[in-house]
C-alpha cells in the first residue's frame, strides 16, 4: 500500500485527540483554528486533499480548498456539513455510523428514566439531606407503566431504541418518511399523526432543512397532557419556545432532552422547568464510543487514499468516486 503520511489532512478547530494523534502518525496534519475560507492561504489551497472535522464546513471553506477529495465529519449527524454541496462538486464526505448506535440508544433510555422517574431530582434529594430532614422522595407523578411510545427517526439508532423499550414490556410505532422495511412496528405517515397515537414521542430525527422544527406546538398538543418528549437527535427539530411553552402551561406533562438548538445554550425558559431533565449532549460520550468514532473518521481517511472507497460514505456523496473533483 502506497504511504500516506504526505497526504495533507486538515483539521479545523477541535477534533477527538485520538483523531488527531492517529492523522499526525499517518498522514500529514495541517490545523487551522476554525473551518473559516478566509484562513485558507494560498498554499494550503494548493496541497489540502481531506478534511477531518466536528464542526461546521459550509459551501464557501469547500470551494476554497480545490484539491479536497473527502471531508471525514466525527459523528453520525452530519447536518454541518454541506454533504449536497461536497456531492455536486465531487468531494466524498463520511460519517460515523454504527460504532455509537447501542451507546446512543442506551442514553436515550436512561434519559427517558431520568424524566419519567426524576431519579436525578430523586438523588439530589438524597445528597442535599432530605431523606433525613423530609423523608421519602415523593412519588413520581409519571411511570413507564402503560406507555405508548413513538419514535421519530427510524434510523439504526431508532430501532436501538426501539428494541430496549420492547424489552421494557411497551408498543412502539414510529414515524418515518417512507416505511422502514422489515420492520413490524406501527408506521405513521405523519409525525402528527404520531404524536396524537402514543404519549411518549422519542425524537432520533436528523437535522436539516427537513426536520426543521418538526416538533411544534401541534405535535405537543397532540401528545397531550400526559405526553412525555425525549430527544436524543438534534436540537433543530425541536421549536425550542413551543417546548418550553407547551411544558410550563401542562400541554405535556414532561421533557428529557440532550440535543439543543444552540448548544451549549440551553434557553433559560428550559433551564428553569421543573418538569424537563437536561443533558449536555452525551448520547454517545463515553471514552470507549467517542474512540471507537475517532478511529472512524480516520480509517475512513484511510480507505479513501487506498482504494478510493470509503467505509461509510454519506448518501448524498455516494456516488462520488476518486477523481471526480480533478474531473469538475
Ligand atoms: C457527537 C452526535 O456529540 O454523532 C453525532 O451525530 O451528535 C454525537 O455523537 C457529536 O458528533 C460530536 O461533535
Amino acid at each position: 500500500m502506497a504511504s500516506t503520511d504526505r497526504i495533507p489532512v486538515l483539521v479545523p478547530g477541535r477534533l477527538h485527540p485520538h483523531a488527531v494523534a492517529r492523522i499526525g502518525k499517518e498522514f500529514d496534519l495541517v490545523a487551522l483554528p476554525a473551518a473559516d475560507p478566509g484562513l485558507v492561504t494560498p498554499e494550503l489551497a494548493g496541497r489540502v486533499r481531506a478534511v477531518a472535522a466536528m464542526t461546521t464546513i459550509g459551501a464557501a471553506f469547500i470551494d476554497a480548498l480545490p484539491r479536497l477529495e473527502i471531508i471525514a465529519n466525527f459523528g453520525v449527524g452530519y447536518d454541518a456539513v454541506d454533504a449536497k454541496h461536497a456531492g455536486s462538486t465531487g468531494v466524498m464526505v463520511t460519517n460515523t455510523p454504527d460504532v455509537l448506535t447501542e451507546e446512543v440508544a442506551d442514553t436515550a433510555l436512561g434519559l427517558l428514566l431520568n424524566t419519567v422517574r426524576e431519579l436525578p431530582k430523586a438523588e439530589a434529594w438524597l445528597r442535599a439531606g432530605k431523606w433525613v430532614s423530609k423523608g421519602d422522595y415523593p412519588l413520581t407523578r409519571a411511570t413507564l407503566r402503560g406507555r405508548r411510545v413513538g419514535i421519530f427517526g427510524m434510523g439504526r439508532i431508532g430501532l436501538a431504541i426501539a428494541r430496549r423499550i420492547e424489552a421494557f414490556g411497551l408498543p412502539v410505532s414510529y414515524y418515518n418518511r417512507r416505511t422502514v422495511e422489515g420492520v413490524a412496528y406501527t408506521w405513521y405517515p405523519s409525525l402528527l399523526g404520531l404524536a396524537g397515537a402514543v404519549d411518549t414521542l422519542i425524537s432520533v430525527a436528523p437535522g436539516g432543512a427537513s426536520t426543521e422544527k418538526a416538533v411544534n406546538r401541534q405535535v405537543l398538543e397532540a401528545l397531550g397532557p400526559n405526553g412525555v418528549f425525549i430527544n436524543i437527535g438534534r436540537g433543530s427539530t425541536v421549536d425550542e419556545d413551543a417546548l418550553a411553552q407547551a411544558l410550563a402551561d401542562g400541554t405535556i406533562l414532561a421533557a428529557g432532552l440532550d440535543v439543543f438548538r444552540n448548544e451549549p445554550n440551553v434557553p433559560e425558559s428550559l433551564l428553569r422547568l421543573e418538569n424537563a431533565s437536561l443533558l449536555p449532549h452525551v448520547g454517545s460520550a463515553s471514552v470507549h464510543t467517542r474512540t471507537a468514532m475517532a478511529d472512524l473518521v480516520v480509517d475512513n481517511l484511510a480507505a479513501w487514499f487506498a482504494s478510493g472507497k470509503p467505509l461509510t460514505a454519506v448518501a448524498e456523496t455516494a456516488h462520488v468516486t476518486a477523481g471526480a473533483r480533478s474531473a469538475i
